[in-house]
C-alpha cells in the first residue's frame, strides 16, 4: 500500500516560502515508526517541500496546525480525486471533528500509537471508519521514530520526543484546547531513541556534529523535574549536545542549569511571553516571573546555554506605550532579540478562544479567516488602543527590534559570555538564530484579520478535480471564523476536549 504522510504548511509570513529553519514538525517520522512493513511509505514536510502533486497513493496522512487546516483540506481534496482515502490528525482534527469530517475520509482524534495501525488495516480492507479515538496515550508503543527518509531534509536531523502534552494549563496555549495532560516515557526508550537514531543518520552517511546535537520536540521537556533530572544525567554519557522547549521556573533555578549544561544541554526556547503583568495574570502563566527575567537569562548565558525565547503581544492588556517599550525591556533583560512577537491569538478550542467568543461585545475583528489564526495577524480588536494605532505600534516596534544593529548587538552581549563559559556550540546557534531572524513583511501586508494578504501557495487543482462549482467554491474559499460584525460563527463555538482529565486512562507513566 503506498502510503504518504503530510505535514502541511502555509508560510505565516505570506511570502509562500518554505520553512527550512531547525524546527520541522515530526509527525511524519512518528507515524512511519508505526506503520507496518507492508506500506511503501513516504514522508512529505510542507515545510520544506511541496508535495509531489504527479504522485498517487493509497492512503495519506495529514496533519495540520490551524491556521494551515485550508490547505490541508484542499490537498486532502486533490489526493482524493486521484484515488486515495485521506486521513486528518492533530489538533484542529480533535477539537473540530464536525468540521473537518467533511473533507477527509477519516479524522483520528487524540495520539498516533493506538489508532494509526488501526486505520491503516483499515483502509487495506476496504472498512475505513469515519472517526478514530485514541483510548490514552500508550508510552510502550512509542515506536522509534524512522528519521531517516527526512535526514537530509532537517538542519538538525537527530529529533526526539520524550514527553507529551504539558502540566500547566496557559489559557492560549492549543495544548490546553485539546486538554491538559502529561505523560512521561521511561527515560531508557528516550535513550533507545537517540542511539537508534544516531544509527540511521549514520548509515545515511549525515555529517558526524549532526548525530551529536539533538533537539527535543516536547512541548515542556521539564513539566516534571524529577524526571528530567533522571534524563539529564542519561544523556550525559552519551556525550550528545541538545536543545528543547521548557518553561521559566527551570532557567530560574542555577543548580539545575549547571546539571542541564553538563549532560550537554546548549539552548533552550522559553515562552517568556510578556513584560506586562496584566497580560501574563490573564494567560494563567503561573510558572512566568516578570522580575526574575533578566536575572534567569544572565545566569544562563553564565552558566552557557542560550536562551531563546518568544513574546505576545496582547490586545486585550497591551497599549501603544507598551508595545514602543518592548526594546527597551528586551535591552534591559538581557534577551534583546526575542525569536518572534507575535500576537496573542485564540485559537479555536482554547479557553482563550472561549472567553472572546462568550462576551457580549464583539471582541473578534470582523471576517477573520482561519488562516489568519497564525499568531502574524491580529484577529482580535485592540481594547487599549485604537485599531491602526496598535497596528503601527507593533510594525515600527518589529522593525527597531530586528534592526541588524540590533541583532548585532545581541551578539556582542551575548558571544563573550557564552564563550567565557567554552559554549561554542550556543554561540554558534546564537550566530545562525540572528541571521535568520528578521522582520521584512511582503508589501501590502496589513496584519489585520480581514484584511491581510492571504496565503500565496496553491494546489494545481484542475477543472476536473471538482463535480460543481459549488464545490470548487466550497473548497477554494478560505474558511472563516467570524461574521461582518466580528461575532465567532455558530460552526466554531462547539469543540471538544480530546484528554478528559478525569478519564484519563493513564496521564503518567514513569520507568
Ligand atoms: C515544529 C513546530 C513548528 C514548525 C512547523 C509547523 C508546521 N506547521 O508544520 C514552525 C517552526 C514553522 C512552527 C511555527 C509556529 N508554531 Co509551532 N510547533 C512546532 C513544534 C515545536 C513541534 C511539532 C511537532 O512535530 N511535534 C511532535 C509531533 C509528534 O507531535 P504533534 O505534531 O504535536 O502531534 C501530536 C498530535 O496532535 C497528533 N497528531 C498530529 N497530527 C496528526 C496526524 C495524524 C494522522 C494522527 C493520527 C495524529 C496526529 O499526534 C501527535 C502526538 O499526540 C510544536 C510543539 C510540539 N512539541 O508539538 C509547536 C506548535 C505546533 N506550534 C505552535 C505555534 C503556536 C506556532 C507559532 C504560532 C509560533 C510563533 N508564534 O511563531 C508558529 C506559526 C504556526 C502557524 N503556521 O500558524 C503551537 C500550536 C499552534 C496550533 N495552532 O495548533 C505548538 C503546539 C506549540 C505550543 N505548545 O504552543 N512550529
Ligand atoms: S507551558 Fe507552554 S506548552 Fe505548557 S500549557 Fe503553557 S504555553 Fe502550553
Amino acid at each position: 500500500m503506498r502510503v504518504a504522510i503530510i505535514s502541511v504548511f502555509t508560510d505565516y509570513h505570506r511570502k509562500g516560502q518554505h520553512h527550512r529553519g531547525g524546527l520541522q514538525p515530526q509527525i511524519g517520522p512518528l507515524i512511519a515508526g508505526l506503520l507496518p512493513d507492508w506500506c511503501d511509505v513516504e514522508i512529505v514536510n510542507d515545510t520544506w517541500d511541496d508535495p509531489d502533486w504527479s504522485k498517487s497513493y493509497d492512503l495519506v496522512f495529514l496533519s495540520c496546525v490551524h491556521a494551515d487546516w485550508d490547505r490541508a483540506r484542499q490537498i486532502s481534496h486533490y489526493y482524493r480525486r486521484r484515488g486515495a482515502r485521506t486521513v486528518l490528525g492533530g489538533g484542529m482534527a480533535g477539537t473540530y471533528a464536525h468540521l473537518c469530517a467533511p473533507y477527509f475520509d477519516a479524522v483520528v482524534i487524540g495520539d498516533p500509537e493506538d489508532t494509526v495501525q488501526r486505520v491503516v488495516e483499515d483502509a487495506r480492507d476496504n472498512r475505513l471508519q469515519p472517526v478514530y479515538r485514541s483510548a490514552g496515550y500508550f508510552a510502550d508503543l512509542v515506536p522509534v521514530p524512522r528519521i531517516a527518509p527526512v535526514a537530509r531534509k532537517q538542519v538538525f536531523p537527530l529529533s526526539v520526543e520524550a514527553t507529551r502534552g504539558c502540566p500547566y494549563a496557559c489559557d492560549f496555549c492549543a495544548l490546553t484546547a485539546v486538554g491538559t495532560r502529561h505523560a512521561l516515557r521511561p527515560v531508557h526508550t528516550v535513550v533507545r531513541d537517540i542511539l537508534a537514531g544516531q544509527a540511521a543518520l549514520r548509515d545515511a552517511k549525515v555529517a558526524g556534529w549532526k548525530q551529536r546535537l539533538i533537539v527535543f520536540y516536547d512541548n515542556n521537556l521539564a513539566g516534571n523535574l524529577k524526571w528530567f533530572r533522571e534524563l539529564c544525567l542519561a544523556l550525559k554519557p552519551l556525550g550528545v549536545l541538545w536543545g528543547a522547549c521548557l518553561t521559566f521556573n527551570v532557567i530560574a533555578n542555577r543548580e539545575l542549569l549547571k546539571l542541564m549544561y553538563d549532560c550537554g544541554c546548549r539552548a533552550v526556547f522559553v515562552g517568556l511571553e510578556t513584560f506586562n503583568p496584566a497580560t501574563l495574570a490573564d494567560i494563567t502563566k503561573p510558572q512566568n516571573n516578570i522580575g526574575k527575567i533578566a536575572q534567569a537569562i544572565a545566569q544562563s548565558r553564565d552558566e552557557g546555554i542560550l536562551v531563546i525565547a518568544g513574546l505576545i503581544v496582547s490586545p486585550i492588556h497591551d497599549d501603544e506605550a507598551y508595545i514602543r517599550s518592548l526594546p527597551d525591556h528586551l535591552d534591559a533583560c538581557g534577551l534583546h532579540v526575542p525569536s518572534f512577537v507575535s500576537f496573542e491569538t485564540p485559537i479555536p478550542g482554547t479557553p482563550f478562544f472561549d472567553r472572546m467568543a462568550g462576551s457580549e461585545r464583539p471582541m473578534f475583528l470582523p471576517n477573520a479567516n482561519l488562516y489568519d489564526f497564525s499568531a502574524y495577524t491580529l484577529v482580535l480588536q485592540p481594547q487599549k488602543a485604537p485599531l491602526d494605532r496598535f497596528l503601527k505600534a507593533y510594525d515600527e516596534t518589529m522593525r527597531h527590534i530586528y534592526a541588524p544593529s540590533h541583532r548585532l548587538a545581541k551578539l556582542a552581549d551575548d558571544l563573550p559570555r557564552l564563550l567565557r563559559r567554552g559554549s561554542w556550540t550556543a554561540a554558534a546557534l546564537d550566530v545562525g538564530d540572528m541571521w535568520a531572524t528578521r522582520f521584512d513583511p511582503v508589501p501590502g501586508r496589513t496584519f489585520m484579520a480581514g484584511t491581510d494578504t492571504p496565503p500565496p501557495e496553491t494546489v494545481p487543482f484542475s477543472r476536473d478535480d471538482f463535480d460543481c462549482e459549488a464545490q470548487q467554491l466550497d473548497l477554494c474559499s478560505p474558511t472563516l471564523v467570524t461574521d461582518e460584525d466580528g461575532r465567532v460563527l455558530p460552526g466554531w463555538r462547539h469543540h471538544d476536549k480530546v484528554f478528559n482529565v478525569n478519564t484519563l486512562r493513564k496521564t503518567t507513566v514513569i520507568a
